[in-house]
């Protein structure tokens, strides 16, 4: 399968849209049916793209199977969401090439980076220069990446790393809450990130309604990831609702 120029793609995807929906798929979670069965459904729903990886993905082999099986169902790009090195993985459309900027372990910030790079450039995965924010603190993203978590009311220090992300050329920030978190990001937040990054925001971790959805695309998120609300069972219906909400102009 061809691959999908992935930035080109979601531009086109924000002229048409108010907001994407990323739909996270963590391959040590569901296995290689449910994978493809959910990616294709998400896909109909108005998903823009598929995310594999997530912080305590680690099994590579795993991960490269259930890429390379989902690529063949959809036509929505696939982007790696790598936890560390080994989540790059050939047969994916792109990755979010992050730095996890307020990390107190610089192997988080450049040096899974560097490592990671030449399997990047080996598999033809276009690399989505991407700013990651730890927010609040508890989740497994914060401890396996050694994050200084930026308090959710401290809306001006994720502004701060967003400008830094900006000066430094990345064109995407993530606002992470962590997977399952208990509270989401703050629309507060997201308004003050947006003041000062004109480019592509990620919001994700803990969002489960639509009401929160809304409030954090009115807020100015270009895109919400969901994975977790899948992962217990939530409805699809509900996602499609939720969609509905993220996408409406
Ligand atoms: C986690 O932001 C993503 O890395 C998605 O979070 O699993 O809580 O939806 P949830």
């Amino acid at each position: 399968m061809a691959k999908i120029k992935v930035e080109k793609f979601l531009q086109s995807e924000l002229n048409k849209k108010k907001a994407l929906l990323f739909v996270l798929i963590d391959s040590e979670v569901s296995n290689l049916e449910s994978s493809k069965k959910l990616a294709r459904e998400v896909e109909k729903i108005g998903a823009s793209a598929i995310l594999v990886g997530g912080s305590s993905a680690n099994d590579q082999i795993e991960m490269s199977q259930v890429v390379k099986s989902i690529k063949k169902e959809i036509n929505i790009p696939i982007i790696l969401f790598p936890g560390n090195v080994t989540g790059v993985v050939p047969d994916a459309d792109g990755i979010l090439f992050s730095s996890l900027m307020n990390s107190e372990n610089p192997y988080f910030i450049t040096q899974a980076q560097a490592l990671g790079a030449p399997s990047v450039l080996k598999f033809g995965l276009e690399p989505l220069p991407t700013a990651y924010l730890v927010i609040g603190d508890g989740t497994s993203a914060w401890f396996v990446g050694s994050a200084r978590g930026i308090p959710f009311e401290k809306p001006k220090i994720a502004a701060a790393y967003a400008l830094a992300a900006k000066f430094l050329g990345m064109r995407f920030v993530y606002l992470e809450a962590g997977s399952g978190a208990k509270s989401s990001v703050t629309p507060e937040m997201v308004k003050t990130v947006k003041q000062v990054f004109d480019g592509f925001l990620i919001v994700g971790g803990g969002i489960k309604d639509e009401k929160t959805a809304k409030s954090l695309v009115d807020a100015g998120a270009n895109a919400l990831v969901i994975g977790t609300f899948l992962e217990k069972g939530g409805s699809l219906k509900k996602l499609e609702e939720i969609t509905k909400i993220i996408n409406k102009k």
